[in-house]
Parts: C-alpha cells; sequence; structure tokens
C-alpha cells in the first residue's frame, strides 16, 4: 500500500509533507585502502510536521566516513555515519543518542532481508518475532524525534556486509577512517526534499443494489462494509501495511467479490443495498473516512442501517474484537454483536465486544467506526487488536510485511463476516416482525446462508 503520498488528510495536525525519494543511491567508497566501490539501494526517515513541530529527519545530502558500533570509546562521530544492523541494535543507545541530542554524521540501519518486499527466510519464528519487536520499537523512537542528521535504511545483503565487516576490522584496531587514515565513506548526493504542496485524498467505493419486491433500491437500507488502505511508517517506501490494513483490504474485496456474484442473481439477492468504501488517510484520525462520509447526500447516510470497518485481521489466533461507541445495549449494536458471535460460533472462533465513548471535542480518533459515531452513524470496527491504537501506532510501519501476515487467520477473518453480513443483513427483517415472526425469520436465514454458501 502506498503511503502518505495520497492523503491530504494530514494537514490538520501533520502540516507538511515532503517529497520523499525513496530509493536513493549510496556509495560506499573505500578510500586508499582499496580500491572498492559499492552502491546499495537506500530509503530515508520520514520528515513531518504535527502541531507545527518539525518530526523524522529534515537531511537527505550524506557525504561522511563509516564507523561500526565498535567505534573507540570517547570518539568524535559528529563527521561519521554509524551503520548499525538491527540484529545488533542496542536500542538504549540509540535512544541515548538521540534523546541527549549527541552529535553524529547520520545513522544507517541495516534491516535483515525478512522484512524485505520478496525475501521471505527461513528464520526461526523467534528470531523474527525478536526483531519485528526491535525494529517496532525503533520505528517509534525515529518518528516521535526530531534528528538533526540523515538517517536511512538499507536491507542486508553480501556487498553491504562485507564492507561492515572491514568497518568493524578498522574500527576494532582503534583507526577510525578519517581523511587521512582512509577507510569507506558514505555518499548520497542528493537535492534537499521539497515539501509536498497538497496531497491529495483518493477515497474509492463500489455499490451493490439490493431487492425487495417493488421497492425501489433507494428506499431499501444500507450497510457498509469499509477499510482503510493508507499506511504511515518510518520510511514511506517501505511502509507496506501487509496487516494494518492490507489484511482489512484483502477482507473487504474477497467481501465485495462474493456479495457481487450473490447479488448478480435476482433470487439471492439481499434487501439491503451495499456500499464498500476504500478510504485513504487512515493513519491520521481517519480523515478520508471522514472526507467520504460528508460527501454522501443526506439520504443516503440516512439509509445506512450500519457499517462493519476493517482493520486489522491478518495476525490473530482465535479471538477478534468488535469495538463500537454507541453502548451495549443499541438494538444495532446487539444485532451486529450477535451476529458476528453466532458466525463466530460455528466456525469455532471468538468475538468480544469493547465499547468507549467518542469525544467529540478530541481530534484523536482511534477507530475507524468513530468517523461514523460522528455522524451518528451506527458502526463497528472488527480487528484483532484490543485496544485502540495511539495516533500512529499500528500504521503499518517498516515490521509490518509479508511475512508476519498469517494467511489462515485472513481467510477465517473473511469467513466470518461474509457470513455475518449475510445473516445480519437478513436480520433486520426479523427485528421488525413479532417474536414468533422473529424465529421463522432465523430459520430463513439459517437456510439462506446455506444457499449462499452454496453460491459461493
Ligand atoms: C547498550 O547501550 C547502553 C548505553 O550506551 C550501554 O550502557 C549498554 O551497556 C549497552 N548494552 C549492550 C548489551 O551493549
Ligand atoms: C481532516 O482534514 C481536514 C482538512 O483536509 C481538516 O479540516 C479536518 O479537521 C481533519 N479532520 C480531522 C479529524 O483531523
Ligand atoms: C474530551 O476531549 C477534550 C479535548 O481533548 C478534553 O479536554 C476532555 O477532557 C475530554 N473529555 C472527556 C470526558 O474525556
Ligand atoms: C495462523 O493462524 C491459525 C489460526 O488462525 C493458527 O492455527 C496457526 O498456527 C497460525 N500460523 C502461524 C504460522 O502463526
Ligand atoms: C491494528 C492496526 O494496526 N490497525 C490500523 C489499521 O490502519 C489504520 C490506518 O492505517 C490504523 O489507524 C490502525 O491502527
Amino acid at each position: 500500500m502506498a503511503a502518505l503520498k495520497k492523503s491530504g488528510a494530514y494537514r490538520q495536525l501533520l502540516e507538511s509533507m515532503y517529497s520523499m525519494i525513496a530509493l536513493l543511491f549510496i556509495l560506499v567508497a573505500c578510500i586508499e585502502l582499496c580500491n572498492a566501490a559499492a552502491a546499495v539501494d537506500v530509503y530515508r526517515l520520514i520528515q513531518y510536521d504535527m502541531s507545527g513541530s518539525p518530526f523524522g529527519s529534515r537531511f537527505a545530502a550524506l557525504n561522511h566516513h563509516a564507523a561500526s558500533l565498535h567505534f573507540p570509546p570517547g570518539a568524535d562521530l559528529s563527521r561519521t555515519v554509524l551503520i548499525i544492523p538491527l540484529r545488533e541494535l542496542n536500542i538504549t543507545f540509540v535512544r541515548e543518542y538521540i534523546n541527549q541530542k549527541k552529535p553524529l554524521g547520520g545513522l544507517l540501519f541495516l534491516l535483515p532481508q525478512v522484512f524485505s518486499f520478496e525475501n521471505g527466510g527461513n528464520k526461526q519464528i523467534h528470531e523474527k518475532e525478536k526483531l519485528k519487536n526491535v525494529l517496532a520499537e525503533l520505528e517509534q523512537l525515529l518518528i516521535h524525534a526530531n534528528i538533526p542528521y540523515p538517517v536511512y535504511f538499507a536491507f542486508e545483503n553480501d556487498e553491504i556486509d562485507t564492507v561492515l565487516s572491514d568497518i568493524k576490522k578498522n574500527d576494532a584496531i582503534g583507526q577510525p577512517a578519517t581523511a587521512t587514515t582512509g577507510g569507506y565513506k558514505l555518499v548520497i548526493p542528493t537535492p534537499e526534499p521539497k515539501k509536498v504542496a497538497s496531497p491529495t485524498i483518493t477515497n474509492i467505493q463500489g455499490w451493490l443494489s439490493g431487492l425487495k419486491g417493488d421497492v425501489d433500491a433507494n428506499q431499501l437500507p444500507t450497510i457498509a462494509v469499509v477499510a482503510s488502505y493508507d499506511t504511515f511508517g518510518a520510511a514511506p517506501a517501505l511502509s507496506l501495511g501487509s496487516d494494518s490494513n492490507g489484511s482489512g483490504i484483502v477482507a473487504l474485496l474477497e467481501v465485495a467479490r462474493l456479495f457481487s456474484l450473490l447479488y448478480s442473481n435476482p433470487r439471492t439477492r439481499g434487501r439491503y443495498n451495499l456500499l464498500f468504501g476504500l478510504t485513504s488517510g487512515g493513519p491520521y484520525n481517519y480523515n478520508g473516512t471522514q472526507k467520504w462520509l460528508r460527501s454522501f447526500d443526506q439520504r443516503l447516510r440516512e439509509s445506512i442501517d450500519y457499517a462493519i470497518c476493517l482493520n486489522s485481521i491478518g495476525s490473530w489466533d482465535n479471538e477478534l474484537w468488535i469495538h463500537v461507541s454507541k453502548p451495549p445495549e443499541n438494538a444495532y449494536i446487539k444485532q451486529i454483536f450477535e451476529g458476528f458471535s453466532n458466525v463466530a460460533e460455528e466456525l469455532d472462533l471468538k468475538v468480544g465486544l469493547k465499547h468507549k465513548k467518542i469525544n467529540i471535542s478530541n481530534p484523536r480518533v482511534a477507530w475507524e467506526h468513530e468517523q461514523f459515531s460522528r455522524l451518528r452513524v451506527t458502526a463497528a470496527t472488527l480487528s484483532e487488536i484490543s485496544v485502540a491504537p495511539e495516533l500512529l501506532e499500528g500504521t503499518g510501519g517498516l515490521f509490518d510485511s509479508r511475512q508476519f501476515v498469517n494467511e489462515t487467520a485472513i481467510i477465517r477473518g473473511v469467513k466470518l463476516v461474509a457470513e455475518s453480513l449475510a445473516s445480519l443483513g437478513h436480520w433486520r427483517q426479523a427485528q421488525i416482525c413479532s417474536c414468533k415472526m422473529m424465529e421463522l425469520g432465523d430459520a430463513r436465514v439459517r437456510r439462506g446462508r446455506e444457499n449462499q454458501k452454496k453460491h459461493v
């Protein structure tokens, strides 16, 4: 998923975005000691403003000697780039350097191939998990700091590993690289980044018209299924968001595909309209969702019985959460929860309900459904996460790559959503009937669901 580029949203807090050159050329020149030079793809740390304060790093160009973590004690690093492999990262050390504003020429973090796009690697699960946690911590540190030198990421490969072991040898014999002693130099010739003037926000929507006798589809109730596709991470080009929110998007697309099959036949078409929304600006208070909802005319907005927002559902074991801001006693919330619970039970899964009131005067919007709630549309978010994330937390950062998403979990999530939706659509009818009819309706739901399964 492409990162911030697409999101005009970030205006209020993230006042300014800068164009980010994702792939830069870094030249590792070996001066005097040898004639080697290597070029590596590097990815620059993000820079942005929030409430007028700068975060990340404004700096891009680099032309300094390189050192490893084995640099001689007391060395002046103000004109040195430290190369730190994630595997060897001492977060306390980096935190100290950043928080105490110790002078540095620059930082280059080497990420294991396990985080790269194509490469899964056969790493032990626990090692992967450990690296993931370290990377998550590093990322939070970097995006919340204002760093006065360039910071880059690169993937480990044989070339850079060889260079690094050379550098380590030099550092170990207490001979730091300088213009006179020689050694490796990191060169990134690049112009200063420019501010992105006005990024655009793009929401994408789809619609399936329901059918009920002669009633005009416009008069039918609507159920919305929504997922946010944007990501925010320390390096935009590396911010894939496989789980957050690739998993939600995958589920939405699959549900849309299944229901468009059902809706293509009048006999299996539901008595409600389905509205699908892929929204932008999620990491920033679901600003795209707000824009999207505001673009609806009143009739459409009022026709929405409820919206189901799909958050991260790509790495859970047995339990998903339904987050709501209306009280659990609310009739629609009850329906949604019961609908999901019943299907979950059949699938041998668990769903829990989490209620958190919204605070209109607080600009922070932690869950997508809260944007609906602000406009008085009933909505719920389905997520593997049990507690509302902080701003820019869990927004598809560096570690949120393909390797950490569990296909089985996504498939079960899709099943849960699709079947719950099928039953929810009928529940409304059951609700307006008398109690007896309700049982009848229930049976019909079950039968309907079985029919649908066949079609699916
Ligand atoms: C990590 O860095 C801190 C601060 O520089 C240092 O005190 C500590 O010994 C380091 N830990 C390891 C395992 O090297
Ligand atoms: C979303 O962005 C618009 C400008 O594009 C801004 O006026 C609005 O306050 C933002 N909403 C939130 C919730 O941050
Ligand atoms: C709602 O948010 C505002 C602004 O952040 C805050 O001052 C207020 O205390 C909050 N109210 C509640 C009940 O949390
Ligand atoms: C993937 O999720 C399923 C259940 O959702 C679980 O049984 C399985 O162990 C998970 N696989 C991995 C590799 O975590
Ligand atoms: C669980 C999780 O990380 N969910 C995220 C889904 O994506 C939105 C926007 O990118 C985040 O705000 C959520 O935290």
